[in-house]
């Protein structure tokens, strides 16, 4: 039986490299493959000479090679009765399939919406590279070599290089900004960033941030407050409130957070804000000096203001949405809530 079983292998390539082009070929295929004195028939013939314990395997190969050689001929009829499907059969005039309109993520809508409005104020956007070298993202920011921010449990180190991980925010933007000593410097930075944390509803292993920069001679702290409250205004209404409270980051001295009235019960006390009235929107303060000469500013002639946000999390307090995951799960279901939005 292998030899028989060899066989059909064999016939089975030569059906499957066969180029039936013509009514004839066709037809000497029929003939040959599948006619009354041809190759199937004559294998079903050998069934007899099958001892009887094979004889179900070996009819079960048979049946197959037939159905095989039968497709073949079907095929190949189509195309010799209807001709191949050719460009203008095609009717230009049904309706076509429609095409679903995507919307912005809402990410992208709130990172816009913050986009603008310090447009309006005169910040030019600035963009900086994801993987950074240890100096950008920390060194020239003040943040010393022992400071738990570098540790392998909070960064993301590449491991070709320990000079090089993938920045912790988008701050490396400004320090290379700074560093190319063209005053005044007024940007803002929007960026993915990255973090070894464990995924749950409240953080991510990457998230997106806006920081800023203003710098200048004479900039004061009353600049950065004015500022940051026409952009809460802006964004949320004229009715917000804000409040600084102080707060320390190696890269700014006096430093602060800034929470605003809370948008759910306007101040009186709810589930979001903790009973406070109040919630944490953006953490801010004055460029550290230390932070201006490492970037080869002179400290004594130049001040500054920075500021840094999550967009995940302003984007959760306006649409009131409670699980962080939400935004990288590429949920349908989720994003078409955003269908229209602007
Ligand atoms: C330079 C100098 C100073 C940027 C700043 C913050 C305060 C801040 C957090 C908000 C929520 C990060 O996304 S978050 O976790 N940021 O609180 N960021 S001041 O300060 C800078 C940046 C660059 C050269």
């Amino acid at each position: 039986m292998d030899q028989i079983v060899q066989q059909i292998a064999a016939y089975r390539q030569e059906i499957e490299s066969l180029e039936i082009g013509s009514p004839q070929q066709l037809e000497e295929y029929r003939i040959k493959f599948l006619g009354t004195k041809g190759i199937v028939k004559a294998l079903f013939g050998e069934m007899r000479n099958v001892p009887n314990e094979q004889k179900k395997a070996f009819g079960q190969v048979l049946n197959e090679f037939k159905q095989f050689a039968e497709a073949k001929y079907e095929g190949a009829k189509e195309v010799a009765d209807n001709g191949p499907q050719a460009a203008d059969d095609i009717d230009l005039s049904l309706p076509g399939d429609p095409l679903v309109a995507g919307s912005r993520h809402p990410i992208n809508l709130v990172r816009k919406r913050i986009i603008d409005i310090f447009h309006r104020l005169g910040f030019a956007v600035a963009d900086g590279p994801e993987v950074e070298d240890d100096w950008h993202n920390f060194t020239a920011l003040n943040l010393p070599e022992h400071h738990p921010a570098r540790d392998m449990q909070d960064t993301f180190y590449i491991s070709q290089n320990p000079d090089w991980l993938l920045r912790t925010h988008t701050s490396n933007v400004q320090t290379r900004e700074m560093e190319k000593g063209q005053l005044p410097i007024r940007i803002i930075c929007p960026g993915r960033v990255y973090r070894n944390e464990t995924i749950s509803a409240r953080a991510h292993c990457f998230f997106h941030q806006v920081e800023g920069l203003y710098i200048d001679e004479h900039v004061s702290f009353a600049d950065l407050k004015q500022t940051l409250y026409f952009f809460v205004q802006e964004l949320f209404g004229k009715d917000v409130k804000v409040r600084f409270r102080p707060s320390y980051f190696p890269f700014t001295e006096p430093s602060a957070e800034m929470d605003i009235s809370c948008l759910i019960c306007g101040g009186k006390g709810c589930r979001v804000c903790k009973h406070s009235g109040w919630v944490e929107i953006l953490g801010c303060g004055m460029v550290h000096p230390r932070v201006l000469e490492n970037c080869g500013i002179d400290a004594n002639k130049y001040t500054g203001y920075a500021f840094g946000m999550g967009i995940e999390r302003i984007t959760m307090l306006q649409y009131g949405i409670n699980d962080l995951r939400l935004f990288s799960e590429n949920d349908l279901r989720f994003l078409k809530q955003f269908t229209g939005a602007v």
